[in-house]
């Protein structure tokens, strides 16, 4: 029998069988039953050799390669790049969420930038502020709408090569940008008359695959995300515009709340935002409250 090692990324799983994406084709596989008994089991992002034989054309996982990271919700695996996806109206921006987004990738360590959508019916001039805030803090901000192509490329050249994820609250348009970079009609959901918020179309985990050779992963949209970071982390390292006054503060542990000689209280409004200080605060009390004794 004659057999045929190659590496691939698992694209999609479905009970015991694994797709497998590699240079050339989609590869129905299984995994070897060791991977199955232990809880290392391939998940979607994996980097795995497969080996085919000609006879049945199905492949067998024979070897997970060292993973990049994991994240949880949906649980996937060596993410390139994290886009996080909001509107400015239909659903409102939501900028707590944003921010909480943004520190659990920074303690996450994923590279994470940012997408404004539905550029077509917001004011022009509260997107270019916003862009310029989160610029300004330290993140590439990319604006979209389904009517506007050169946007939707300026995207898709993120995608090349790597694993990308889109996220961010129901119906912000998630399903129908990625629709368009790959140039084919994904389910889109209609957004509530009633509530304007999305109705949680996407619900499973896939990567499609672009003509780049980039994978998109699309997720359900959220409400609410937990704050699962350590009650000894220095949450303020999260946050990119605090770091340049680390040190600074009259108190080498202050938390910047009622401390007297406190930098990044100095600072709000000159170089630190006062939305991002006072989520700065609401995650602190999160953080505290999560509290395990
Ligand atoms: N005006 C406007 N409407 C848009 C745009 N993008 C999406 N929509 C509409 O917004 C609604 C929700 O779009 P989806 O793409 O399903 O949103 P989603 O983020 O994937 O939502 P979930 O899958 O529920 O998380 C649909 O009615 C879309 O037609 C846009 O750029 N401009
Ligand atoms: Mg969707
Ligand atoms: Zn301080």
């Amino acid at each position: 029998m004659k057999t045929n090692e190659l590496i691939g990324t698992v694209v999609k799983t479905q009970r015991e069988l694994y797709y497998v994406q590699t240079e050339d084709e989609l590869i129905t596989s299984k995994a070897r039953g060791l991977f199955r008994k232990s809880d290392q089991s391939p998940l979607v992002g994996d980097k795995v050799l497969v080996t085919v034989s000609k006879e049945d054309k199905g492949g067998y996982i024979t070897k997970i390669l060292p993973r990049k990271n994991i994240l949880k919700r949906p649980k996937v695996v060596n993410i390139d790049l994290a886009f996080l996806v909001f509107s400015i109206k239909h659903p409102n921006l939501n900028l707590y969420l944003l921010d909480k987004n943004l520190i659990i990738n920074e303690y996450l360590k994923v590279e994470t930038s940012i997408i404004f959508t539905k550029t077509d019916n917001s004011d022009i001039k509260e997107i270019e502020n916003l862009k310029k805030m989160y610029e300004d803090i330290g993140y590439r901000v990319f604006l979209s709408s389904i009517f506007d192509d050169e946007g939707v490329k300026i995207i898709k050249r993120e995608v090349k090569n790597r694993i990308v994820s889109f996220s961010g609250p129901s119906g912000v348009g998630k399903t129908s940008l990625i629709s368009k970079i790959l140039g084919k009609d994904l389910e889109i959901g209609e957004i509530s008359n009633k509530t304007k918020r999305g109705k949680n179309t996407t619900r499973h985990t896939e990567l499609f695959v672009t003509d780049n050779k980039g994978f998109i992963l699309d997720t359900p949209g959220f409400s609410s995300i937990n704050l699962d970071i350590d009650y000894d982390f220095k949450l303020d390292s999260l946050f990119r515009e605090f770091k340049k006054y680390s040190g600074q503060c009259k108190y080498n542990d202050c938390l910047h709340l009622n401390e007297p000689d406190c930098k990044i209280k100095e600072n709000i409004k000159n170089t630190i935002y006062q939305t991002r200080y006072d989520n700065y605060k609401m995650f602190l009390n999160e953080i505290k409250n999560n509290r395990r004794f």
